[in-house]
């Protein structure tokens, strides 16, 4: 039986990035760094969506719903909790986490987590600049590695 990995071609793929305003001078550099390696991988312009969602809470939900569509072959999930800003911050990353994992399993569609958890919003910045260290690039990358693999293991 063949290995089964990514093929790299993101040409076709449909993608949703689902992105928290909150802390935008963070999150739509990330957005920015997700539709860098979208265009990359050949996806085209058309077949992005961009979801906008109050903060990272309400993630999840929107995550969800957007695999339930049966719109898209991804979701590309970007928000930023900064700890010294945010009260419970442990309680919104871990609920965070959790319910993009919940959705990807209940769905079957794969969900990146482009969610950055810093000290300051200088150490989320340094994740949030140009070329690829930028987490929102690294999300969108394994989004249609995902993709492709899972479409992939449904052919066999
Ligand atoms: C309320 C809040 C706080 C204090 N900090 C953050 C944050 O650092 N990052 C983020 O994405 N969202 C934050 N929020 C908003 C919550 O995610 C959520 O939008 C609100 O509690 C409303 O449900």
């Amino acid at each position: 039986m063949p290995d089964i990995q990514y093929s790299g071609r993101g040409a076709g793929r449909r993608v949703a990035l689902v992105v928290a305003r909150f802390n935008d001078f963070v999150t739509e550099r990330l957005r920015a760094g997700a539709l860098a390696a979208l265009e990359r991988a050949g996806v085209a312009a058309g077949d992005t969506t961009t979801i906008r969602v109050p903060g990272a809470f309400e993630i999840p939900i929107a995550a969800q719903r957007a695999a339930q569509s049966e719109r898209f072959d991804a979701v590309v999930c970007l928000g930023c909790l900064i700890r010294g800003e945010t009260p419970h911050f442990e309680y919104i990353a871990s609920a965070v986490a959790h319910g993009i994992t919940a959705a990807a399993a209940a769905t079957g569609v794969p969900m990146a987590f482009g969610v950055l958890t810093t000290n300051s919003a200088e150490e989320a910045l340094a994740r949030a600049g140009d070329g690829p260290g930028n987490k929102g690039y690294e999300a969108a990358t394994a989004a249609l590695e995902m993709a492709d693999v899972i479409s992939q293991l449904l052919e066999r």
